[in-house]
């Protein structure tokens, strides 16, 4: 074998599926060999005492994004990329977001440019579709879909986003068609307008009512309808950041009776509750997202469904907006509840709370850890073919992670672009102290060491439903329906 250009030598190695001590050889921005006695390198890391993970990839970001009212992410695609690589990831999947009116053309143009120059990390993007004319389901994406972006997001809520159920079937037939994975944001709209005008009326007007005015049924009927439309079809969704028990539990059961159904959920929901957006003034501002924060309890039972594999993926559902009129108090220095921007940063903490709360304190195995870090990702949104694990022939994409290194969660360690962060003043043990991206050291003795553009654009293939279970509803099968044959 010829010489490496990198070894990573002495670390402790996990995959999703096993743990083992061995040193990696690198060459070409390849992992080119796992083993023991590898030949001479340009460069050697002793990884001691350390483990050498995948690194992380980041399935749920708003970077560089406008809602769907114009306002822009306090993150571009340099500073959300840097965070996310001083938190491990090596890989991200932002959205691009159709607004009405936009063809996914101009849109796609518009993400690439903003990604291309900027990003440190490779990426793919995330479709957000709000605008399912024929051109855009039977001309424009599956040209998008053989471009290597081959998952789409849609919304149950939001008055500029919303999709119905009949757009929604028609958006889940041509995802079916062409292999694509459907995200569904599932919120009841009517509800949360219903609620919101109850709360108001009633001068309930702080940002802690946010909170309550999406209720938790809002949460659990939109993903049971969710559900019902995709099995109707047999075609696979992925349910986003699940906040709720109910929610939760009607995931597994649709994954129990055999529908082609993925859990998300995100830190908030594990690490923060509603309670604590009852603060002074409009700080509690800072901590309205959508899904909400529930209680004590729901964290609970979030940190169970995440245990038991109810959910098999982890992002952030890094939201960044500051806390002043650019972001959260667009709308004035006093809005009400239903005015404030909806997201929370978390892109760089991600993988570190859930080390430190997760792995360090037993709650989850490292090989567990690893493939929500990366692994399942890389299986269901289709980057298999070139990231997720430690695998010869793979990119070699490495986070080495020192379980020794304790630090305090602070806003002025982080590298985004945001003044606060959720996580304030919380005691972690381990963190990424080594990131590695095609075998180039990105981040190392707390420096970034990459550049600008150095990231790189991943086409992914389209979803593989073999070994999953389903079946198309009666009233579509030929076998079952007096013969019609419906082209779908
Ligand atoms: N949905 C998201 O996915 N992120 C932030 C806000 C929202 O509604
Ligand atoms: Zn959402
Ligand atoms: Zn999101």
């Amino acid at each position: 074998m010829q010489k490496l250009e990198l070894k990573i030598s002495n670390g402790t190695v996990a995959n999703a599926a096993e743990t083992f001590s061995a040193d990696i050889g690198i060459s070409g921005g390849r992992i080119v060999a796992i083993g023991k006695q590898l030949p001479d390198a340009d460069r050697v890391i002793d990884a001691s005492g350390k483990y050498v993970l995948p690194g992380g990839i980041e399935a749920h970001c708003h970077i560089e994004q406008e809602s769907s009212s114009g306002l822009m992410t306090a993150d571009d695609y340099y500073s959300g990329s840097v965070s996310a690589a001083f938190g491990g990831n090596t890989c991200f999947v932002p959205f691009a977001a159709q607004h009405r009116g936009q063809s996914l053309k101009e849109v796609l143009e518009t993400y690439h440019a903003r990604a291309q120059p900027k990003s440190v990390i490779d990426y793919s993007f995330h479709l957000i579709i709000s605008d399912p004319t024929d051109e855009v389901l039977y001309e424009e994406l599956p040209r998008v879909i053989e471009q290597g972006i081959t998952s789409f997001k849609v919304y149950m809520t939001y008055d500029r986003l919303i999709v119905d159920d009949s757009q929604m079937l028609d958006i889940l037939t041509v995802a079916k068609k062409h292999g694509a994975l459907t995200m569904i944001h599932a919120e009841n709209n009517a509800m949360i307008k219903w609620m919101s005008d109850k709360l108001l009326e009633g001068g309930h007007s702080e940002p802690k009512y946010h909170a309550l005015s999406h209720p938790r049924t809002a949460e659990s009927e939109a993903i049971n309808r969710a559900i019902s439309l995709s099995s109707f079809l047999d075609t696979p969704i992925l349910i986003v950041h699940v906040s709720t028990e109910a929610g939760a539990r009607i995931i597994a059961q649709a994954r129990y009776d055999g529908h082609k159904v993925f859990g998300e959920t995100c830190p908030q929901y594990m690490f923060l509750n509603a309670e604590q957006m009852d603060l002074p003034g409009m700080h509690g501002a800072k901590l309205c997202c959508s899904p909400p924060l529930r209680d004590r309890a729901s964290q609970e039972s979030i940190w169970r469904c995440l245990q038991n594999g109810t959910f098999q993926v982890y992002s952030s559902d890094h939201a960044p907006y500051r806390f002043d009129d650019t972001g959260k108090l667009h709308a004035g220095p006093k809005p009400d509840f239903s005015r404030i921007a909806n997201g929370l940063p978390g892109i760089e903490l991600r993988l570190p709370l859930l080390f430190s709360e997760g792995f360090m304190n037993g709650r989850i195995t490292l090989n567990h850890f690893v493939a929500l870090a990366a692994t399942n990702v890389s299986k269901i949104y289709g980057l298999d073919h070139c990231k997720g694990s430690i695998t010869e022939g793979l990119d070699a994409d490495i986070a080495i992670w020192d379980p020794e290194e304790k630090r305090e969660v602070r806003a002025v360690d982080m590298h985004d672009n945001m003044e606060f962060t959720p996580y304030e003043g919380m005691h972690l043990t381990g963190w990424p102290t080594t990131v590695i991206q095609r075998g180039k050291v990105i981040v190392e003795d707390n420096e970034l060491q990459a550049c600008r553009g150095d990231g790189k654009f991943v086409p992914r293939k389209t979803i593989d439903c073999t070994g999953m279970p389903g079946r198309l509803a009666p009233e579509l099968d030929p076998a079952r329906n007096f013969g019609v044959e419906l082209d779908l």
